[in-house]
């Protein structure tokens, strides 16, 4: 998408839709540095953090995840464009974060098992401590062990699992298994998603409920720890 021509434009003198598609051209392409100038353009103007979020990275993100699976765009590239979108995100977490919301309950959310794809899990976490809950990430590929040990010594209330491969989405299983067996598994709300999952899925593994994106994972979230808290109060 790149050309000579891009070295001339001056992305604080673009109207606000032309900007956004620059964004997802720049994204496309990489640029670390032009997407933050443009987050910060866009938030200068009045853009609510989440607007952001959603319009001008994501939504360049799925032209890139488009091309990606059409063999367009491979590995490398595709790790640029997501270096550029986590540039983006580091200036959007702070203002996603800083709502002073009340504590609602803790989290504790992973990628699982061979899968370290952790773009959307960050973005959970990010929306998730916007809206008050407490987040321990335990980053990419984890195995059921790390997921149970976290549970416990954090004293947790919500598991968040995500997968992005369908080769790595059973394994949601693997860990929900392993807490029934253990006798754990309605100590705590278990929440999934991915791109690859959807509702059945979740049913299917025997997870409280999958959540398509960030937002419905907050609102799931929120749901839920009422819920507990209702039975608690009701004895
Ligand atoms: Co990968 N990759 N990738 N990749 N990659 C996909 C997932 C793929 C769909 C691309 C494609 O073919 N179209 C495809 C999977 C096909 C399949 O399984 N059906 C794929 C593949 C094949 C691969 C490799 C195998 C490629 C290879 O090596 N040949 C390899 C696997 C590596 C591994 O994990 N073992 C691989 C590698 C990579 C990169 C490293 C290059 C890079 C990841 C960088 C990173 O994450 N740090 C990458 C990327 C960036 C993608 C795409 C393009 C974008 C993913 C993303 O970040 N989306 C992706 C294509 C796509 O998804 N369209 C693709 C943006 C993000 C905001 O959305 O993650 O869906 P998402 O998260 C959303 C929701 O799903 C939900 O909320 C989020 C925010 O709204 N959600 C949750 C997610 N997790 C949640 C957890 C919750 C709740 C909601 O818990 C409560």
């Amino acid at each position: 998408m790149s050309d000579d021509q891009d070295d001339d434009i001056i992305l604080s003198e673009l109207e606000d839709e032309e900007l956004v598609l620059q964004m997802h051209d720049d994204l496309y392409d990489g640029l670390k540095e032009e997407i933050e100038e443009g987050v910060n353009i866009l938030l200068e103007r009045g853009w609510e953090p989440y607007e952001v979020l959603t319009e001008a990275l994501v939504g360049g993100m799925t032209i890139v995840g488009r091309d990606f699976r059409d063999g367009i765009l491979f590995v490398p590239e595709v790790l640029l464009a997501a270096n550029a979108m986590k540039a983006g995100m580091a200036i959007l977490k702070p203002l996603l974060v800083e709502t002073g919301a009340p504590r609602m309950g803790k989290m504790v959310i992973g990628t699982v098992k061979g899968d370290i794809h952790d773009i959307g899990k960050n973005l959970v976490s990010m929306m998730m401590e916007g809206a008050g809950f407490e987040v321990v990430d335990l980053g990419i590929n984890n195995a059921v062990e790390s997921y149970l040990e976290a549970l416990k010594s954090e004293e947790a209330d919500i598991l968040g699992m995500s997968a992005l491969l369908t080769t790595t989405m059973p394994y949601m299983k693997v860990v929900i298994d392993t807490m029934k067996a253990e006798g754990i598994r309605d100590d705590y709300i278990i929440l999934v998603g991915g791109a690859p999952l959807n509702e059945e899925f979740g049913k299917a593994i025997g997870a409280d409920a999958y959540c398509r994106d960030a937002a419905v994972a907050v609102e799931t979230a929120k749901e839920f720890i009422a819920r507990k808290h209702n039975q608690l109060a009701a004895g």
